[in-house]
């Protein structure tokens, strides 16, 4: 199954027709000429000039949170193209397909234009616009009212990028610690406390995984190609040009599987089965790295002992995996150690012992020695810049915990999924959150269980949406607040730990367009109405950025230049070139076995649970991501939509002709609770098991004022009507719905 591959290839991914997009740093101007059959937009355009005068300003991109920094240019001040800037190590110069489509999100015609006040129910869609003052005015009110009333911690704030750390700063002078992201509770939690349990530390962001020396890679779901974070598909091109493995555990053939060396079409929810099972043959076979594991690890006797049991022979049928291709693997794993990676994932809130499935895999990693070793998992260097001085915080008397007493003890960040349970009033909980602050986060499509969003939302006395886009959640909140894109705003600075450190600058290209304002001046603004003003001592943005740029000795006029500067002299990396091998576990050792867990009366090495199958005629839903849309943030991006306008439901050919249907076909999918889908086009494919089907996650947008997305495609979170947690820090299993077809006019 091996393939020739390049990086070229995964630019080309997904048939785009996109040829140029991403190539050499940019749009080619060339792309833009097929936008001649776009409706005229009555805003601004990306210009057809080609002589003008040309401008270039700094930015760091807001289209995913990979935050690559790149270059704007302008021709007499109208969008020519976004291209990646050389000298950042998290694009290398390249922006992904997506990036350069991000001038989309400030040409959007769709988006929010002024400050709207919500005049009737919450679901009634009826605002009326209001002044930036007005709207400013209402939510301090209330949120006095909330402080005075209920306490400032029954004050909750959600959110997701760079514009969110100033409501977060806000949220704190205010008095309230409780800050919740879905990209925690619902997407990398477990793999960050997996890997806090086992290492002493986490994987972090941009992930420290050191793909473009490994010799073996080993992907367990994450479909690298289709997940577009920028240098990590570089790398992974790269390793695969050297002659990397590659051995991809995915019950679709994804774009990895197809450049790998090993498919592994597992059955979903079995995948702890099968690192069980590699654990055995490494350890029976003394395939391990002994010095390593001998000098670093703590517990391995007991490892040995727990996964005697767990043979291939024994994850044949759990797994579907023969037991021939488990040895080979394991063989080829340790071939290559240490410079063999077990990717931890990213999104791994899948089935619920999520926490215990990354730790196998990080376990897996110890057992090789890749931790701190090349090709392996290398040592960021730290990264850090003085922060504007202001004064301390209030200390909340609570926070989301008390809501949960003993429950999660493991998690590190507040839930966004358990705010919204402890919004809903109930005898077993003291916190009733009043209001909450959403900002960038787009909480009905990406928080589970959407009905019970809802609920938590009519027992709000606030809910306020800072939002670049009429999202769905800006249909359910009392007040809503333009942010202008990130084209036309400063932000703070992107402190970016790496192999080097840098720091790299967003400034405004444009003026915001409409009656729109950067998040900066939105917190600010409303910090001053609440009497927190000296909170926010600052003169504006370009003050702010270059006290703190002053205080590492560079200035905004220097990050104008250059859009990105290195941090500190480089650290070593790796344990061979002078880490030294110390790990911040109660230990001191890399922990095979936990105490940690054993005291939480949780598993100290993971064992293998079973997952319930689905019903007769039913499948599993999986859910993923494709290499030209962000989550549902790109869905209605006008350029964006050009690449892929909705999505499809990947249907095994066996499966499709038992349901009497045909590729192309759109149909309903209902789930085992009887919640419908919108329409969707049947994908049918031999690329999946006959046990699942998959849709990309982003689609089926359900707010009208979005035309472009409106109903095209499905929402995968409206199928998500049930979960299960991790009992260990609280993430929300999804997949572990499972569906049907109904024809579309039934
Ligand atoms: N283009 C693009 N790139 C992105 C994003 C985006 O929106 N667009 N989002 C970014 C973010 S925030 C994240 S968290 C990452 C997510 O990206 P990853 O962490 O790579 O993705 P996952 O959602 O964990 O995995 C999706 C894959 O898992 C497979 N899968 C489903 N169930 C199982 C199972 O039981 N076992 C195994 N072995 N495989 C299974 C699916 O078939 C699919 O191929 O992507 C990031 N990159
Ligand atoms: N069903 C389901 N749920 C999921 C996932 C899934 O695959 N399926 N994936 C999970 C994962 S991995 C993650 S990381 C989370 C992510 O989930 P969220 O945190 O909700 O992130 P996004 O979907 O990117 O949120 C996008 C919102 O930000 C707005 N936005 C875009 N740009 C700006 C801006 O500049 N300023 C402001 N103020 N707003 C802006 C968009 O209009 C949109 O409303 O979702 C998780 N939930
Ligand atoms: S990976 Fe792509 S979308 Fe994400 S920040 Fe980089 S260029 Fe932007
Ligand atoms: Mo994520």
């Amino acid at each position: 199954m091996a393939g020739k591959f390049s990086r070229r290839d995964f630019i080309k991914i997904g048939g785009l027709g996109l040829g140029g997009l991403a190539v050499g740093g940019g749009l080619a101007k060339t792309m833009f000429n097929g936008f001649g059959s776009q409706p005229v937009m009555a805003g601004p355009s990306l210009t057809g000039a080609t002589a003008g005068n040309v401008e270039l300003t700094p930015t760091v991109c807001e289209i995913c949170f990979w935050k690559c920094a790149g270059w704007v240019h302008s021709i007499d001040g109208q969008p020519w193209k976004i291209t990646g800037n050389e000298e950042d190590p998290n694009c290398n110069g390249r922006l992904c397909p997506r990036g350069t489509g991000g001038v989309g999100a400030y040409l959007d015609e769709d988006r929010l234009r002024t400050p709207l006040i919500r005049t009737s129910v919450r679901g009634k869609q009826q605002f009326r616009e209001a002044t930036w003052d007005e709207a400013l005015d209402t939510i301090a009110e209330k949120m006095k009212k909330i402080a005075e009333e209920h306490g400032p911690e029954c004050l909750a704030l959600f959110t997701h990028g760079s514009g969110g750390s100033y409501f977060k700063h806000l949220l704190r002078a205010y008095g309230s610690n409780n800050i919740a992201a879905p990209s925690y509770s619902q997407c990398r939690g477990p793999r960050e406390e997996a890997y806090m349990l086992t290492f002493g530390e986490g994987v972090y962001s941009p992930e420290r995984t050191d793909l473009r020396d490994s010799k073996c890679i080993v992907l367990i779901g994450s479909h690298l190609g289709e997940n577009m974070h920028n240098t990590q598909v570089q790398e992974f091109a790269d390793a695969i040009d050297k002659g990397a493995t590659v051995i991809t555990v995915d019950p679709r053939f994804s774009t990895a599987a197809s450049k790998s060396k090993y498919w592994l079409p597992i059955r979903p929810s079995t995948d702890l089965a099968l690192m069980l099972a590699w654990t055995n043959v490494i350890i029976n076979e003394k395939l391990y790295d002994r010095d390593y594991v001998a000098k670093n690890t703590y517990g391995f006797e007991e490892l040995k002992a727990s996964i005697q049991k767990y043979t291939p022979e024994w994850a044949y049928p759990i797994t579907t995996i023969k037991p021939g291709v488990i040895y080979e693997t394991a063989r080829e794993m340790a071939r290559h150690k240490p410079a063999t990676l077990i990717h931890p994932g990213r999104h791994v809130t899948w089935y619920g012992d999520d926490t215990q499935r990354v730790r196998a895999g990080a376990i897996l990693n110890a057992l090789l020695g890749s931790w701190g070793r090349r090709g392996g998992f290398y040592y960021p260097n730290k990264a850090s810049v003085p922060k504007y001085k202001t004064p301390a915080y209030p200390k909340p008397k609570k926070d989301w915990k008390d809501a949960f007493p003993g429950q999660y003890p493991l998690a590190n960040l507040a839930l966004a999924s358990g705010i919204c349970d402890a919004t809903i009033p109930s005898a077993e909980s003291d916190c009733s959150f009043k209001g909450w602050i959403v900002y960038g986060t787009n909480l009905l499509l990406t928080l589970p269980q959407p009905k019970k969003t809802l609920e938590a939302i009519q027992n709000l006395d606030l809910l306020v949406a800072v939002d670049l886009m009429p999202a769905e959640i800006t249909g359910y909140a009392d007040v809503v607040l333009p942010e202008c894109s990130y084209l036309e705003r400063y932000d703070d600075l992107r402190i970016s730990p790496g192999r080097t450190s840098t720091v790299a600058l967003r400034a405004p290209a444009f003026e915001p367009r409409f009656d729109s304002k950067p998040g900066a001046w939105i917190a600010r603004e409303l910090g001053i109405k609440l009497g927190l003003g000296k909170y926010f001592p600052w003169q504006n943005m370009e003050e702010y950025l270059d006290v703190r740029l002053h205080k590492i000795g560079s200035s905004l006029e220097e990050l104008k230049q250059k859009g990105i500067i290195e941090l500190k002299e480089r650290q070593p990396l790796y344990f061979e070139d002078g880490i030294p091998e110390e790990f911040d576990t109660p230990t001191g050792k890399i922990e095979l076995y936990s105490n940690v867990l054993a005291h939480h009366g949780f598993d100290p090495i993971p064992k293998y649970t079973e997952h319930e199958k689905p019903p007769e005629g039913f499948y599993r839903l999986l859910y993923g991501r494709a290499p030209t849309h962000t989550f549902g943030r790109t869905t209605n991006n006008p350029i964006l939509t050009e690449t892929m306008l909705e999505n499809e439901v990947w249907v095994n050919k066996k499966v499709a002709k038992l349901h009497g249907f045909n590729h192309g076909q759109y149909v309903v999918l209902v789930n085992q609770d009887g919640a419908k889908s919108s329409k969707i086009k049947v994908k049918v494919t031999e690329r999946i098991r006959h046990d699942c089907v998959f849709m990309v996650h982003g689609f089926g947008h359900r707010d009208k004022r979005m035309r472009k997305s409106f109903l095209k495609g499905a929402d995968d979170n409206q199928l998500i009507t049930k979960i299960k947690i991790d009992p260990i820090m609280g993430g929300t299993g999804m997949r572990v719905n499972f569906v049907t077809f109904e024809p579309v006019n039934a």
